[in-house]
């Protein structure tokens, strides 16, 4: 099966960030990076490339080419909060993402395209859904692989979509230069200008063993790319196993005060999915008596979910069947049999997604006690 993979890149990312904060910005060559004469520039908005100005060029040129720019310092910390909240629209087309740097990402789509009508339709669904969450654009490629997928995202930067199928890889690589090619700095550039290689086109066109004769171990390298060849999978982080989490009291509690901490955990437990995008397909309850003897129960579910509250009543059920008289030192509520939750509209109630959504919001803003169901208090415990 054809590979699918797609390329995502935020346009001028930090520039575009200052510009959507501050609306006077909007419009306007804006020049993020060092200080006002010193250092270099991290990155510029397009009004500010019209002048000449690009990344990685010291701060006093930009200031002669564009004098009229408004330069800022830029907001590090912030970025990267915004890098994460991208990463998350992202896993929920797939859980093979792999975060190339702070404004770009790499999709194993293979697999993932039936749910579209076309690739088209598929690459504007994630320009809008990540516009939808942060209200920045992104330029997307999609490809046979890693290499023409990013090759894609940067052709019609900003707000781009280009889909490079595999018959048409010999016209996008014919007039490419040479050191647009992974691996060709300037020095690769000079050798193959060298031997009169400008473009990947003319590299294409050389049998494999001339380049291996003439490059060494690079030359083979050279004759995969240049006819659109990159094995390269999408590395995303290891997908985890399991999530759980679990508490060891201060003092051992009896079977009945368990409940309200189940709770607690459940709703601990399901956030991580949804922060994730997964969904479990198991629920492990965990329990150690007061003598350090330690017991898991399992129950399956008939559908794989992320909702607090099937994960609670799931683990409150395999509670009772734990012994009503013994005393309890420490009690974990796990998910586990994980899958994507990337399709789970089409299957969830969408008023309880939305509600487990201003649940999650609110924690991450205020902290994770911000607000709980009644059933995590215990009957002795009152409202603050
Ligand atoms: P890029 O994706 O290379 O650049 P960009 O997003 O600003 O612009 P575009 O993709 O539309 O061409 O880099 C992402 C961010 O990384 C960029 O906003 C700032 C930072 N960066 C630096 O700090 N220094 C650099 O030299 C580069 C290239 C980027
Ligand atoms: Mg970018």
């Amino acid at each position: 099966m054809p590979r699918v993979v797609a390329h995502v890149d935020m346009d001028a990312f930090y520039a575009q960030v200052e510009q959507r904060d501050d609306p006077q910005l909007k419009g306007k060559p804006v020049i993020v990076g060092g200080s006002r004469m010193r250092g270099v520039v991290s990155t510029c908005s397009y009004e500010a490339r019209a002048y000449g100005v690009h990344s990685a060029m010291p701060i006093s040129q930009a200031r002669r080419l564009c004098p009229d720019a408004i330069f800022l310092s830029g907001r590090m910390g912030y970025y990267q909060v915004i890098s994460q909240e991208i990463l998350k629209v992202l896993y929920s087309f797939t859980p093979q993402v792999e975060a190339a740097s702070i404004d770009e990402a790499y999709l194993e789509l293979t697999g993932a395209t039936h749910f579209f009508p076309s690739l088209k339709a598929l690459g504007r669904e994630i320009q809008s859904r990540i516009w939808q969450q942060v209200q920045l654009t992104a330029s997307v490629g999609i490809g046979p692989n890693k290499f023409l997928a990013k090759l894609a995202s940067d052709w019609e930067k900003p707000k781009g979509l280009t889909i490079i199928g595999q018959e048409q890889v010999p016209k996008f690589l014919a007039h490419l230069p040479v050191e647009k090619l992974l691996g060709v700095g300037p020095k690769g550039k000079a050798k193959l200008n060298r031997y009169g290689f400008t473009t990947v086109g003319q590299l294409a066109e050389v049998p494999p063993q001339k380049l291996i004769s003439l490059f060494g171990k690079q030359g083979a390298d050279l004759a995969q790319l240049s006819r659109g060849y990159d094995p390269r999978p999408v590395e995303g982080a290891r997908e985890p196993k399991s999530m759980g989490k679990e508490e060891t009291f201060s003092q051992d509690l009896t079977h009945q005060e368990l409940k309200p901490v189940l709770a607690r955990l459940a709703a601990e437990v399901g956030a991580r999915l949804r922060a994730k995008s997964f969904l479990a397909g198991t629920i492990t309850l965990k329990a150690r008596y007061e003598d350090f003897e330690t017991v898991t129960r399992s129950q399956t579910l008939l559908a794989p979910t992320q909702d607090d509250d099937l994960i609670f009543e799931t683990a409150a059920e395999l509670l009772q069947g734990l012994p009503l008289e013994r005393k309890y030192r420490l009690v974990g509520v796990t998910a586990s049999k994980l899958t994507s939750s990337g399709q789970l509209s089409l299957f969830t109630k969408p008023k309880q997604q939305e509600l487990l959504g201003t649940l999650d919001e609110l924690r991450n803003r205020y902290g994770q006690q911000a607000i709980f169901k009644g059933r995590e208090m215990g009957e002795k415990q009152e409202c603050d």
